[in-house]
């Protein structure tokens, strides 16, 4: 496990995310296996695994990959708050990503509410500016008919990744081999853009933000109080039962959420005017939504 100040200036960091069971895990192990490395036992989550590979013939002596955890809603507050932390002493220590891959089950032929809402957070998290050094990278292909993985990356590249592909993010095919996810990463690597700093890394360390006061952190917050008055709602139509104390059980979940979540007033007004950093857009991201709304309506 590598911690952000064990990291060199000369180092190579790739990120790696993505929703629940999409292959994060998967691609790392490939990748370690097929260096000659032993795959460790990961720690119980949520944690950040990385891994280094050196003298891998490319422009640095070494390649760290670093596997974020996943917003898959159960542990989203301690989730933010380790990668907040994480990106933000990497920052401060002059690092910045390379890249980062985005894994999504090509199996998946209709997206699901949770992996939406995880790349959604994935956006308030990069920005915009980071897709152009983002792929997404495609899983189970070894498992799927050639043809209906094919049908499944048509519909997501039209309708959900649609803005991102136009900010400059690519899709690439993962087919469970070290060759294909070598062939992933060198590309990452060789494409070599302008490394900014994640949208993130702007609000922490440049504008002094807190973690819960970013965009990802205000995001869950709503995301939270959402579910709190969907759970409310849903509460006065269930009778008695066994499900009344599954609801009661989220909603008291989204309340401590929100509580370790909320910005006190006088903090609000603090990053209101940002004076420094760029205009945050996140256009990139704009469909996700909308195909996030289509799917909890069961309409697409
Ligand atoms: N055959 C095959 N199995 C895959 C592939 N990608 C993921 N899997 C399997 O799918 C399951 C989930 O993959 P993981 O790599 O653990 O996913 P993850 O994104 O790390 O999941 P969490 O950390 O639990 O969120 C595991 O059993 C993997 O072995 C793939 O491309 N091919
Ligand atoms: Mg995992």
């Amino acid at each position: 496990m590598i911690r952000p100040e064990d990291l060199l200036p000369d180092d190579t960091l790739i990120a790696v995310m993505g929703p629940r069971n999409s292959g994060k895990d998967r691609i790392l192990d490939v990748v370690v296996r097929g260096v000659g490395g032993q795959v460790l036992p990961q720690s119980p989550p949520p944690a950040i695994r990385t891994y280094t590979i050196t003298a891998i013939g490319r422009k640095s002596q070494r390649l760290v990959l670093a596997c974020f955890p996943d917003f898959d809603g159960s542990n989203d507050v301690v989730v933010l708050q380790l990668i907040s932390h994480w990106l933000k002493a990497t920052y401060e220590r002059g690092l910045r990503l390379t890249g980062i891959l985005y894994t999504y089950r090509i199996s998946d032929f209709i997206p699901k509410v949770s992996d939406l809402k995880d790349l959604f957070i994935f956006g308030q998290l990069c920005g915009d500016r980071a897709l152009a050094r983002t792929t997404i990278v495609t899983t189970m292909w070894d498992k799927v008919d050639e043809s209906e993985g094919e049908g499944c990356e048509r519909m997501m590249s039209e309708i959900c990744w649609k803005e991102m592909l136009k900010w400059g993010c690519r899709t690439a095919r993962f087919d469970d081999t070290f060759r294909s996810a070598m062939g992933i990463l060198n590309k990452l690597i060789d494409s070599g853009g302008e490394k900014e700093p994640l949208l993130v890394q702007e609000e922490l360390v440049d504008l002094k933000m807190l973690w819960n006061e970013t965009q990802a952190g205000r995001m869950l917050h709503a995301s939270c109080h959402a579910a709190l008055e969907e759970d409310k709602a849903e509460l006065k139509k269930t009778q008695q039962g066994i499900h009344t104390g599954i609801i009661r059980g989220r909603m008291q979940w989204s309340t401590q959420a929100m509580k370790e979540l909320e910005i006190p007033f006088n903090r609000y007004f603090a990053f209101r005017f940002p004076k420094k950093g760029k205009i945050v857009s996140l256009a990139g991201f704009a469909t996700v939504l909308r195909v996030s709304d289509l799917v909890r309506r069961e309409e697409l």
